[in-house]
């Protein structure tokens, strides 16, 4: 713990599912919402391939080169740690971050493919924890369903499938899973209240943990 336990900090919002589930478009509505509302709020996501990491794992999925598993999950988790101290800065700062995807992404990926689920995740030991973790909630076949996926490497029916089971094994009591199903204006407004919620928390001083 590095922040004073009286310090009041951003949250860390985390939002994790399968491919095609809605996501990015939540997190863009829920950053204008809370923007609205007057919070200091950001969006990032991950992998973010901008990065001299982020742009071999882009090149990775996009099948311009092939990597060993061990390695493209040890690169996917070398991009979460090179946002790290930028990402202290910001929440200590007071801002608020919503991210799509973050370490769960990593493990339920990289077990799918079966690798072991104690490996996947000690990389990911010391990533400063999120303060929420949505997940939002859909069947692989609805996913695959809704307008095709974009041809990436990980985007195929059976692979969905098993990242599916990766994420309810990796899932705990304090996620909060949201029907990706519902029509969009009820999954916002879910969501914007969760965040709301979340960051009010975070205001009344809860200390940043790892
Ligand atoms: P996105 O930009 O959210 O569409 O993510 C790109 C793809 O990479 C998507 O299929 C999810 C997958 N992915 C995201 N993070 C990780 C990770 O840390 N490890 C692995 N193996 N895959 C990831
Ligand atoms: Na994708
Ligand atoms: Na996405």
């Amino acid at each position: 713990c590095i922040s004073s336990k009286w310090d009041p900090r951003g949250a860390l919002i985390v939002f994790e599912g399968l491919d095609r589930c809605g996501k990015t478009s939540q997190c863009s509505r829920l950053l204008s919402s809370l923007e609205r509302l007057g919070h200091s709020v950001e969006s990032w996501r991950f992998p973010d391939r901008d990065t001299g990491v982020g742009q071999m794992i882009s090149s990775y999925l996009s099948n311009q080169s092939q990597l060993d598993d061990h390695a493209i999950h040890l690169l996917f988790s070398a991009n979460r740690w090179e946002k790290r101290s930028l990402m202290e800065a910001k929440l200590k700062s007071g801002t608020t971050l919503i991210v799509d995807r973050y370490a769960y992404s990593g493990v339920a990926f990289s077990s799918a493919k079966g690798l072991d689920i104690e490996w996947c995740k000690a990389p990911e030991l010391g990533l400063w924890a999120p303060d929420l973790v949505v997940y939002l909630d859909i069947s692989p076949e609805k996913a695959a369903e809704r307008g095709g996926y974009g041809g990436e490497r990980y985007e195929q029916l059976e692979f969905q499938r098993k990242v599916a089971q990766s994420y309810r094994a990796l899932s705990d009591a304090s996620w909060k899973v949201v029907d990706a199903t519902l029509p969009i204006g009820v999954i916002e407004a879910q969501l914007r209240e969760m965040a709301v919620d979340c960051i009010s928390t975070c205001q009344e001083g809860k200390s940043l943990s790892e």
